[in-house]
């Protein structure tokens, strides 16, 4: 006896063996099922789509495990990047093809090593929590991943983004300053560019999680907050930062228009009617001290700066004008103040290569230091004069400062072996031991003599602009460069090339994309390491030494202005888009009746 579940007409028992002709099923039973079969098994297929793509758009994805899989891009109910145009390829589409290249070379690197922590280690292939813990390059990378068109990269941080609580432990604090710039203004700009609206949930939370950082006497913001309890700290100085005070506006106010929270507004604008205050008073004209009382909201010292302590507070004055329709009169004229403070009190050049600088004084006497910080203001100073209704005269200044500053931020890259810029460098600012002439380098004085003697001597004049604007010739020779790096490492900052990216802008000037390439070919050549790209130590030497760091701005900024430098399409337009400090676009808009009612903007 056969068991029962061989049937006798099993292959095994068949006489007949192999593959019977087609033919041979037609009419039979079993065969007409197949296609009913084949139908059934495509409407399962349907379904089962469906029921998975229901599942992610109804719900907040599931906590990030770094080892899980990832889910397919398309099933998670995200809208993608849109698709990238295609185009007839050209020289510079190619060169920003080579930066996309670039950074998702850095961003896998800190997606295999790093992910979700805050920053790479570049060297060591190991990861650091150095702000907040919550991911940092993945927040400060987020919009760039937009803009480039990276979706599968884009979909795994709005996932993580979706879960984020902002948890701080009783003891930590999150930098106001730091967070704002960098997460909070990540988020609106990634929202703003997608349109999805879990971004600006997360923004709203983070953004309310922050406030109590300005409950303090004055409503200038503390150095940092506990997200949780709302205990606050002050900082190393015991006084507010210039840079910290004024570099939330332009993120809170995006953030007041979106959510419709005054208190945001409010809050923000605080320090905007401190700065108003303190502009009647002025110790130097159109100067801002870098550092302020946070009982009484007044200046606390007499420094005055452009890079460190002081930096993106030049930039948010000029920059919440652009990004609120150009209705605060106030933020313009306390750039404009601001910006002829610099002007007039800040700008030297150098006596031999005529370098063009910005340094800081402090009690009426320069420092002469010249700072990689203060190379976005090049960007800031042309911006104002494409946007800006500013005189000829004022607009003609305005343009020379901008050229000659980006002019001296290129040269101290050209200059080094590496060609990459020193972070910090002291400027010549005399003839030397040996001459009995004195030097008096203040820009403003040569351009105001050069204006004379182009009217009195015009046949003399062999220049079209002032000392300080013309175009300078690097220089390896360490003796004759008219400065000295003070500090020489390269810390993948952005500010050179986010002038570049402006003034090519704004001036259609080839030259600077040209720069910004020779940067980017230095960055390859001497930065890129096995794991990302990396700090260099000293910009003047070979073989280069690396620092163990990749700065979560390489990616949000360095790496981003130069593909925008580079890309054939406009894709940020200057008079859509205002980049904020960490060069996250907020879109340009305007005040509602009511916000302006309730906020009392009368322009
Ligand atoms: C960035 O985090 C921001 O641009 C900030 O305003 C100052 N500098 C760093 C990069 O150098």
């Amino acid at each position: 006896m056969l068991p029962t579940h061989i049937s006798r007409s099993s292959p095994a028992s068949s006489p007949t063996r192999g593959f019977p002709p087609i033919k041979s099923f037609i009419g039979r039973p079993l065969f007409r099922w197949i296609p009913l079969a084949i139908g059934c098994i495509f409407v399962l297929w349907i379904v089962a789509r469906q029921l998975s793509y229901i599942e992610w758009v109804g719900r907040i994805p599931g906590p990030i495990d770094p080892h899980h899989k990832r889910p397919i891009p398309g099933e998670w109910g995200i809208s993608p990047p849109p698709p990238r145009p295609h185009r007839v390829p050209t020289l510079w589409s190619r060169r920003a093809e080579q930066v996309r290249e670039a950074f998702k070379y850095a961003y896998k690197g800190y997606d295999t090593y790093a992910f979700p922590r805050d920053e790479l280690l570049p060297v060591s292939g190991e990861s650091v929590n150095n702000f907040n813990g919550w991911g940092l390059t993945a927040f400060d990378a987020l919009d760039t991943l937009w803009i480039m068109g990276l979706s599968e990269e884009w979909h795994r941080v709005v996932q993580l983004a979706a879960n984020a609580t902002f948890p701080c432990t009783s003891t930590s604090y999150a930098p106001f300053f730091e967070t704002v710039i960098r997460y909070l203004g990540g988020l609106l700009s990634a929202y703003a560019l997608s349109g999805e609206p879990i971004l600006l949930s997360r923004a709203d939370d983070l953004g309310k999680m922050l406030l109590p950082a300005f409950n303090t006497t004055s409503g200038l913001p503390m150095y940092a907050v506990n997200t949780v309890s709302g205990r606050t700290r002050g900082g190393w100085s015991g006084h507010a930062l210039w840079s910290e005070v004024l570099s939330n506006q332009m993120e809170y106010k995006y953030l007041a228009h979106l959510t419709g929270r005054a208190e945001y507004f409010h809050k923000t604008e605080r320090a905007m009617e401190l700065m108003e205050q303190a502009s009647h008073n002025f110790t130097v004209e159109g100067l801002f001290a870098t550092m302020w009382d946070i009982e009484l909201g007044t200046p606390a010292n007499t420094q005055y700066s452009v890079g460190a302590f002081a930096d993106s507070a030049h930039e948010y004055l000029l920059k919440q004008y652009l990004l609120t329709g150009r209705s605060e009169a106030r933020a313009r004229d306390l750039y404009l103040l601001s910006v002829n403070g610099i002007i007039n009190n800040l700008l030297y050049i150098t006596p031999r290569r005529h370098l063009l600088y910005v340094t800081d004084i402090h009690a009426n006497q320069p420092s002469h230091k010249f700072e990689h910080l203060s190379c976005f203001l090049p960007a800031l100073l042309a911006l104002g004069v494409h946007t800006l209704d500013l005189s000829a005269q004022d607009k003609q200044l305005h343009q020379w400062a901008a050229q000659g500053l980006a002019e001296t931020c290129w040269i101290t890259y050209a200059d080094q072996a590496t060609g990459l810029g020193p972070d910090e460098m002291t400027m010549t600012s005399s003839l030397g031991d040996d001459s009995e002439l004195e030097w008096d380098g203040r820009w403003i004085k040569h351009v105001r003599q050069w204006e004379k003697s182009r009217v009195t001597e015009a046949w003399m004049v062999a220049s079209d602009v002032p000392p300080g604007v013309g175009p300078l010739k690097p220089m390896r020779d360490t003796a004759g460069r008219d400065y000295m790096n003070l500090k020489s490492g390269y810390l993948l900052r952005p500010e050179t090339v986010e002038s570049f990216y402006i003034l090519w802008k704004t001036t259609g000037e080839v030259r600077w994309r040209e720069r910004g390439w020779a940067v980017f070919d230095s960055l390859q050549k001497y930065a890129k390491t096995p794991q990302g790209f990396a700090s260099v130590y000293n910009v003047n030497k070979l073989p280069v030494d690396l620092k163990d760091e990749m700065p979560s701005f390489f990616l949000a900024e360095t790496l981003k202005y130069l593909y925008l430098l580079f890309s054939e399409e406009d894709i940020l337009p200057l008079d859509r888009w205002v980049l904020n400090t960490e060069a996250h676009p907020l879109p340009v808009f305007q005040w509602k009746t009511w916000e302006k009612a309730e906020y009392d903007i009368s322009h």
